[in-house]
């Protein structure tokens, strides 16, 4: 792995800039405490940072840098801020460098002038993601904990934030490692079988080199299996809304958001244009989308507001149909199906505290006969007596996470980057079964070997260039 050299002194504000009950700006480098004692005054004056002891915190103000001591008053001149400074020497700390951290006052003003003060003390402005990018470089976290400090910021509902939180400790890179260092031992051991074929036999070996190639796949497969529900999970469920004009779409919206977001009317055809908001319930995440009333029409802004809803269903990893079940099923519903086929599918039979015209085993049968499976949920609900939300909220977890949304020992790929190198790996891996199957010659199989061993190392970072480790921080954010 590459490394950064005669690292400078960087800082930052670390805290969102806006109004807020304090503001912390982040300086981390080899010259840190001396540019805090440039602006920093104690109560007395006399204090300096450099003499204080690591991990300790102390009260003051921030001054314009080597501002003078007003001696009357013992207050410094020219006070920017009173504040708190913490004073955190390497290597214990989050970027591994001596760190100090000023908390002043939240709001815009506070905090960019102390920003400007510690810069002309001699700090230089914070690329984004570049103390988290030192702490890498720097060796104390690896690449998977890296990005996960990311993900825990960008979290949009607690299982996310669970399996980020575990990944920042490092569950993701122990597990790569684990089989990381099996392939490089075995793979040093298939050297000295070829370097010293008279002492080391490769045929005795051979069952219990298959064995291990055999250990590895299973493994990395059941990590790519957690891909899909991961992304779900980390992003939400992209949801369409769908049904004819009036059976309570965007009723459901709102129920769902728990708020009057979206114009519900007696009128078939309120809903023109498509509406998306990300919602979370049961712990889930869904971007749902209301659209238009399917039907065929003359309205020309109706027009478009179906061809919308039909980019939609595209989009879509869920399929709400919603079926009025006070009215009967037509030559429309049967469109709707149509179009929604090869999605996963929850039809909602609406408006239960109606006088039901429509009942599941008509619904089903409908279903049926366009081809649709017979395990399609179809829950019996009311958008305006809120009833059978429970019943939606489980048949989505059976549907998208096993029924299961607890994370607890269980490492999910919610990152698309180590999807594809997982996926890479167990390329590798598959030859390597093929060549051995086929009994190729043994310095193929390290061939391959090597390469599942690199791909795992992209993962974690042991094999990961300069340029896409630039990446990675690029989409940090500033002050992380
Ligand atoms: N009784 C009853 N009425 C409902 C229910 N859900 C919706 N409605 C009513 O049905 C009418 C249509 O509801 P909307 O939510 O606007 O229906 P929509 O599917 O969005 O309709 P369009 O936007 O025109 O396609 C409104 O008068 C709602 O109050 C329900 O579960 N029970
Ligand atoms: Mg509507």
């Amino acid at each position: 792995m590459w490394k950064i050299e005669n690292t400078d002194t960087i800082a930052a504000i670390s805290t969102a800039v806006s109004e807020s009950g304090i503001g912390v700006i982040r300086i981390s480098g080899p010259d840190a405490v001396e540019i805090a004692d440039r602006v920093y005054r104690s109560p007395g004056g006399k204090k300096r940072l450099a003499k204080v002891e690591t991990h300790t915190i102390h009260y003051g103000y921030i001054v314009e840098p080597d501002a003078a001591v007003n001696a009357l008053q013992s207050k410094p001149a020219d006070v920017i801020d009173e504040v708190l400074v913490s004073v955190m020497r390497a290597p214990r700390t989050y970027t591994a460098e001596d760190v100090v951290e000023i908390s002043c006052h939240g709001g815009v003003l506070a905090v960019t002038r102390v920003l400007d003060a510690v810069l002309k003390a001699g700090a230089r402005a914070a690329q984004p993601g570049e103390f988290t990018k030192r702490a890498y470089l720097n060796g104390r976290i690896d690449l998977t904990e890296a990005e996960a400090v990311m993900d825990v910021i960008e979290s949009k509902n607690r299982f996310a934030l669970q399996n980020a939180v575990s990944q920042v400790q490092g569950t993701l890179y122990r597990r790569i490692e684990k089989v990381r260092k099996e392939m490089l031992y075995q793979s040093a051991h298939i050297e000295a079988c070829l370097d010293d074929p008279e002492a080391l036999s490769f045929e005795s070996y051979l069952p219990e080199f298959s064995s291990a190639v055999q250990r590895w796949t299973k493994e990395l497969s059941a990590l790519l299996a957690t891909a899909d529900s991961g992304r779900l999970m980390q992003e939400g469920i992209r949801t369409a809304i769908v049904g004819k004009p009036n059976a309570g779409k965007s009723s459901l919206m709102n129920l769902l958001l728990g708020e009057d977001r979206a114009i519900v009317t007696p009128v078939a055809g309120t809903t023109r244009d498509v509406l998306t908001e990300t919602i979370t319930v049961g712990g889930m995440t869904l971007i749902v989308t209301d659209t238009a009333g399917i039907r065929e029409t003359d309205d020309l802004v109706e027009k478009i507001g179906v061809q919308r809803a039909k980019g939609a269903i595209g989009r879509a990893d869920l399929v709400l149909y919603l079926i009025d079940s006070s009215t009967c099923i037509d030559t429309e519903d049967r469109e709707i199906l149509n179009l929604i086929q090869g999605k996963k599918i929850i039809i909602l039979q609406n408006k239960t505290d109606l006088h039901t015209m429509t009942d599941e085993r008509q619904i089903r049968r409908m279903a049926s006969e366009a081809g649709l499976g017979d395990g399609i949920p179809v829950l019996p609900f009311s958008a305006t007596e809120k009833t059978g939300l429970d019943e939606l909220v489980s048949a989505l977890r059976t549907m998208f996470f096993d029924g299961k949304l607890s994370f607890n020992d269980e490492i999910v790929i919610t990152n698309a980057r180590h999807k594809e190198l997982l996926k890479r790996a167990l390329e590798s891996l598959k030859q390597l079964s093929e060549s051995i199957d086929s009994q190729m010659p043994e310095d193929f199989y390290t061939i391959d070997l090597m390469s599942a061993y690199e791909a795992l190392g992209e993962i974690t970072g042991q094999e990961a260039g300069e340029d896409l480790v630039n990446e990675i921080f690029s989409r940090f954010c500033m002050g992380k």
